[in-house]
């Protein structure tokens, strides 16, 4: 048997390079072109792979080493065969180190044999392509700094075929670089149920479709920092949860909206009189505490009335079977500093104004506080996403599911309605109802709209 060395062949423009991952060790087999260490310049990371296969005798670097062309990598026991003794000594037949750069390297491997006279490489085979690595990002210091997963082309490659995303993989090498140990123990962890992807819980809703056999192709990795300067932040857990459930929900309901328009001038005029009213009495000493009322309170009330009417707005799917609930519990969206959260108001048939109003905001104060449980935002079987205190028209509000409906309210602007006489300036809320199409339909959405619309309009009708 006879030992070459295996040496750092040519590697460009690299004079010298930093060994940040050794591929294998003593005692391994391996092959031809087999990659034996990956190597970083501060513009590239390359793998430096073997002409020969054998059986690595002894590791001459360790992590950190600093190499160029000619360091000693290994001493290989080469396999039989794959030493011709007395072939006069030439370059080996090219092994281009696989570049992970804006310029592929192409080097020969440069081999020496130190156990026989003059021993020759064997004519290596041809050599491998480099060009899927290629289309990886390049690893560099700007792209570790950025976030970009720090991995080896193999490995990145490895990931690849596994299906692993590189960015939840922990790396434990040299600087957290991942390696493949790295990807089979997360991998691991998948498999055994003590993990999952980010993905996976995003899509995965509670029936169990993972959403992988939608067949979509995978969502676009763009190095942003090619068309300027980035900043990254986490997600707040707030985000992610409602990130998660917002995804099943949309991507689990066939949803559709129906916009209206309501005339909320008369019910508005009232609004403003009975927080009139409070705010004198508040002032004469009678009344502590002033409860300010928004036209949300009105619009829960208005929303029971509505549920009441057509019950198959406030049920779940469950199965075969569909559950219409007899309880009126209403959530209503609030927009707090780490995202979206709902907070219901139970039993909404059963109080009156100034007490929804009331719990309504002491319930968005403790969201924005941070302070809600999840008893005080469990058991809604309808939602209210109000934007009417910030502007827009219309929208298209995602279902919470298991609810089947929500109701999206924007807000209300002066407009010039006529009476069939003329012109009056009315005061008109805008309003978006989505709707799951797997359990209500169109005519019946549009229906319950005008119902909610002629409720808004004059509110003595939820006492019908
Ligand atoms: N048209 C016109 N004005 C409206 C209105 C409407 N439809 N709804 C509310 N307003 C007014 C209020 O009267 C109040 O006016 P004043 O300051 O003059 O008294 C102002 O807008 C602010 O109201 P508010 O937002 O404090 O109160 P609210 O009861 O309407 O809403 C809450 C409470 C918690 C729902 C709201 O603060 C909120 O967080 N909204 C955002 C919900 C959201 O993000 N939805 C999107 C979900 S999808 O991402």
């Amino acid at each position: 048997m006879s030992l070459i060395e295996i040496k750092v062949p040519d590697i460009g423009d690299f004079a010298e390079v930093t060994v940040i991952e050794l591929m294998v060790k003593v005692g391994d087999t391996i092959k031809a072109e087999q990659s034996l260490i990956t190597v970083e310049s501060d513009k590239a990371s390359m793998e430096i792979p073997s002409s020969h296969a054998g059986v690595v005798k002894e590791l001459k670097l360790a992590l950190g080493d600093k190499v160029k062309e000619g360091s000693l990598v290994l001493l290989l026991e080469a396999a039989e065969g794959a030493v011709q003794p007395s072939a006069p000594a030439q370059p080996a037949a090219p092994a281009a180190p696989a570049v992970v750069a804006p310029a592929a390297v192409a080097a020969p491997a440069a081999v020496a044999a130190v156990a026989a006279p003059a021993p020759a490489p064997a004519p290596a085979p041809a050599p491998a392509a480099p060009a899927p690595l290629a289309a990886e990002p390049a690893h560099n210091p700007t792209a570790s700094a950025i976030g970009l997963p720090h991995a080896s082309p193999s490995v990145r490659k490895f990931a690849r075929e596994l299906g692993v995303p590189l960015a939840e993989v922990k790396g434990s090498g040299l600087k957290g670089r991942i390696t493949d140990i790295d990807i089979r123990s997360f991998t691991r962890s998948i498999m055994s149920g003590a993990t999952q992807t980010t993905a996976a819980a995003q899509a995965k809703p509670a029936g169990g479709n993972d959403g992988a056999g939608l067949g979509l192709i995978p969502w676009p990795q763009v190095d942003f920092t090619k068309f300027g300067p980035v900043e990254r932040k986490d997600h707040s857990r707030i985000k992610r949860i409602s990130a998660a459930n917002l995804h099943r929900n949309w991507v689990m309901i066939p949803h559709v909206t129906n916009h209206d328009d309501c005339d909320i001038t008369d019910l508005e005029a009232f609004r403003v009189a009975i927080n009139l009213e409070s705010e004198k009495s508040a002032k004469s000493g009678n009344n502590a505490s002033v409860v300010k009322v928004t036209m949300l309170a009105f619009l829960i009330k208005a929303c029971v009335a509505a549920l009441k009417k057509f019950p198959e707005f406030n049920s779940s799917i469950d199965g075969e079977q569909l559950v219409l609930k007899q309880y009126y519990h209403i959530g209503f969206a609030a927009d707090t500093p780490n995202g979206l959260m709902v907070p219901v108001i139970k039993d909404a048939d059963k109080k009156g104004i100034f007490q929804i109003s009331q719990q309504m905001s002491e319930l968005a104060k403790k969201a924005r506080d941070g302070k809600l449980s999840p008893a005080e935002m469990s058991g809604a079987g309808f939602t209210i996403s109000s934007l009417g205190g910030i502007g827009g028209r219309y929208f298209t509000p995602i279902i919470n599911a298991p609810e089947v409906a929500i109701l999206g309210v924007c807000k209300s602007t002066m407009e010039p309605v006529w009476d069939g006489k003329a012109f009056q300036p009315r005061l008109m809320l805008p309003l978006s109802l989505s709707w799951d199409h797997r359990v209500i339909d169109g005519a019946g959405a549009a229906r319950f709209n005008v119902y909610l619309g002629q409720i808004l309009g004059d509110f003595r009708r939820v006492l019908l």
